[in-house]
């Protein structure tokens, strides 16, 4: 087993690692920049070591400082969490260089799954249904042609993305010149890299996901699914397990494509694959994830098993326990992030001082933060301070468990996201799971309203 772990990362998540690594008696190595030093995965790390200033590129997603205090503190693996490094090829490449074990897939892994034009079709040659589409990148030349053969609606996503920047839908041939000039300079602009690839457009579909884990000895599990559908401009803000969407077929047939999907990558550590389901109950492969993600603890709260853990155990070598092939989930989780933002005025961001904090508690309720009372949300990062997570004997158990523990979570000081949740909850349609990527466009929020059913 590792002696001692460096966490790459900052906030809840950094916490979350550290409490893993306790649990397996590894010493831990926060690093922190100049405006986190009060923050909880600085003091409840065994060390702490500041890596520079509030500006990320210069801290976090500054790789010489991150290796220099991992060999000034002696640690022999480092933990990158979600976000910042953790799907960056080259910082797994340097640490492994620099013989320090990265908690993740290896740096050829992170590349493929990376460019998602490639990861495509890795998937579509392991046998595994893909969104139709381009089989490589598509430029003005043949675009029309591809485009024609798909036939419209067709979206354009970049190569080098994820997560909707340089995405554009396009209805007819007549749009398509712009909308492709318009996805390259976007995807230029975010990512260094203006490749372009193409898909059929699938109408209102939602986005499910399959967790799987894999051991250095060929072993890969799936462990079942998270509902993400419920997303705001292509953030996830509520994930719920299991998915009222798919029946016990389905599932299986996800998490078998899923550990395809690993397999034919010699996949090692925790990852994602995420599918789109069609309204016809149609999956469709759309990109994996190479790291742990926000939503990991709705996955923990149904299978009753401690995910990191089993992530830092796989790097370590060890196998995964024969009992994790039989695992089957029990109740429903479901997981609302808090963010710092004023839903009453287009989520625009709201650091500051907490002034007043009080978390919810009671049976399977979990609250996952690196804030307390007292603590300043600085505003250099992303605006998610904490996750609620709660477990309930079903869909309709773990909905009025949220609800209550909403009401009773005071933050104070600034505005969150809240009231949001409240009201999603309350919805007719969430509440009867019949929802689709358009959910939250199509979602009035009604301000000071948050106890009212719509
Ligand atoms: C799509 C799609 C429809 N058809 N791809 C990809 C990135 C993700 N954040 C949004 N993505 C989508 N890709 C095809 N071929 C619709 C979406 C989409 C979406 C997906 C999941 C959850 C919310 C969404 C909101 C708008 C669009």
């Amino acid at each position: 087993m590792f002696k001692k772990v460096l966490i790459a990362n900052r906030g809840e998540i950094a916490l979350r690692i550290i409490r893993a690594c306790k649990e397996l008696n590894i010493q831990t190595v926060a690093v922190y920049s100049e405006c986190d030093d009060l923050s909880l995965h600085a003091t409840f790390a065994d060390e702490a070591i500041c890596i520079g200033p509030a500006d990320s590129r210069k801290s976090y997603l500054n790789i010489p400082a991150i290796i220099s205090a991992a060999e000034l503190t002696n640690a022999d693996a480092i933990h990158p969490g979600y976000g910042f490094l953790s799907e960056s090829a080259e910082f797994a490449s340097i640490c492994i260089d620099q013989n320090i074990a990265f908690i993740g897939p290896n740096t050829k892994i992170i590349s493929t799954m990376g460019n998602k034009s490639i990861a495509k079709e890795t998937v579509r040659n392991a046998g595994v249904p893909v969104i139709p589409g381009s089989k490589d990148i598509v430029d003005l030349e043949n675009i029309h042609s591809i485009a024609n053969e798909i036939g419209y609606p067709v979206i354009l996503k970049a190569s080098a993305g994820g997560g909707g920047k340089g995405m554009r839908i396009v209805y007819s041939q007549e749009e398509i010149n712009k909308a492709y000039e318009d996805a390259k300079l976007e995807s230029e602009l975010s990512f260094n890299n203006g490749d372009i690839y193409l898909e059929k457009y699938i109408h209102k579909p939602r986005h499910i996901e399959i967790q799987i884990l894999a051991d250095t000895h060929g072993n890969i599990i799936g462990l079942g699914e998270r509902e993400c559908t419920i997303q705001r401009r292509h953030q996830k803000i509520l994930e719920e397990s299991p998915s009222v969407a798919i029946n016990d077929a389905l599932r299986k047939q996800m998490n078998d494509s899923a550990v395809d999907v690993a397999r034919t990558c010699n996949y090692v550590g925790a990852g994602t694959v995420e599918f789109l389901l069609d309204s016809n109950n149609n999956y469709y492969f759309m990109e994996m994830n190479t790291r742990i993600q926000v939503e990991h603890p709705v996955t923990e709260m149904v299978l009753g098993i401690d995910l990191i853990k089993h992530q830092i155990m796989c790097h370590a070598n060890h196998k995964l326990p024969g009992w994790m092939v039989n695992l089957k989930p029990r109740g429903h989780a479901i997981e609302c992030r808090i963010n710092a933002e004023d839903p009453g005025n287009n989520f625009m961001p709201s650091p500051g001082l907490i002034s007043s904090f009080h978390m919810p508690g009671g049976m399977n309720i979990r609250v996952d933060t690196h804030v307390y009372s007292g603590y300043k949300v600085p505003s250099n990062y992303d605006s998610m301070i904490a996750k609620l997570i709660v477990h309930g004997l079903d869909r309709e158990d773990a909905i009025n468990k949220m609800l209550s523990a909403l009401d009773e979570f005071v933050i104070e000081g600034i505005n969150t996201i809240i009231p949001y949740h409240k009201q999603i909850l309350n919805d007719k349609n969430f509440k009867t799971g019949s929802f689709d990527t358009s959910f939250i466009e199509n979602f009035n929020y009604i301000i000071g309203n948050e106890n009212e059913s719509n």
